[in-house]
């Protein structure tokens, strides 16, 4: 199955490329982000300086430094604002920005946190059921395995309840 939801700290993926739930600056935060730009070394700040930001639904690439992935695919989720201010289309324009650049870098394997779903609040269950989805969608034309990595305890539990098979990536 190309779509595998797994649990595991997303530094730790040895896939061709992770993507980071990062804000429009793209000079690092909390979350995700903080662990990304800590295992990755101090060569990832530097790239990102040179992006000059991204916008909310967009997504950026550049090489894994000090990661095990080759790269780190920067996208920007929305802030939830209540539903009404157009989160999910941007949420799926990320997941949707990220796997073209994966694709277009040549990338076999992808891994993904569940964007916006942390500081940003966008309701975990929604949030998951917007990225098996538009992941999903997006595997009908191409050829990658996604993994749909899963951190805090929530979410694991909201995945667990709908998606039977939750594998421990190691
Ligand atoms: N591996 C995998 N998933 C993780 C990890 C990890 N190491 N750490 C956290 N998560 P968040 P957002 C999960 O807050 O909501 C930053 O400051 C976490 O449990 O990282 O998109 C950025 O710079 C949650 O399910 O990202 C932005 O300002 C998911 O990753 C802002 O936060 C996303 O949570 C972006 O907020």
């Amino acid at each position: 199955m190309p779509l595998h939801l797994v649990r595991n700290d997303i530094t730790k993926m040895r896939v061709d490329a992770i993507v980071n739930a990062a804000n429009s600056s793209l000079l690092g935060g909390g979350g995700v982000d903080g662990c990304i730009y800590r295992a990755a070394g101090p060569e990832l700040l530097q790239a990102c300086k040179k992006l000059h930001g991204c916008e909310t639904g967009q997504a950026k690439i550049t090489a894994g430094y000090r990661l095990p992935c080759k790269y780190v695919i920067h996208a920007v989720g929305p802030r939830w604002q209540g539903g009404m201010r157009g989160e999910e289309e941007k949420l799926r324009s990320c997941y949707r920005a990220s796997l073209k650049l994966a694709a277009e870098y040549q990338c076999e394997t992808v891994a993904f946190p569940l964007i916006s779903a942390g500081i940003y609040g966008y309701p975990k269950a929604e949030a998951l059921r917007v990225a098996v989805t538009e992941i999903a969608a997006f595997l009908e034309t191409a050829e990658l395995t996604v993994y749909l990595v899963i951190f805090d305890r929530e979410s694991y539990e909201i995945g667990a309840e709908r998606f039977s098979e939750i594998a421990v990536y190691i």
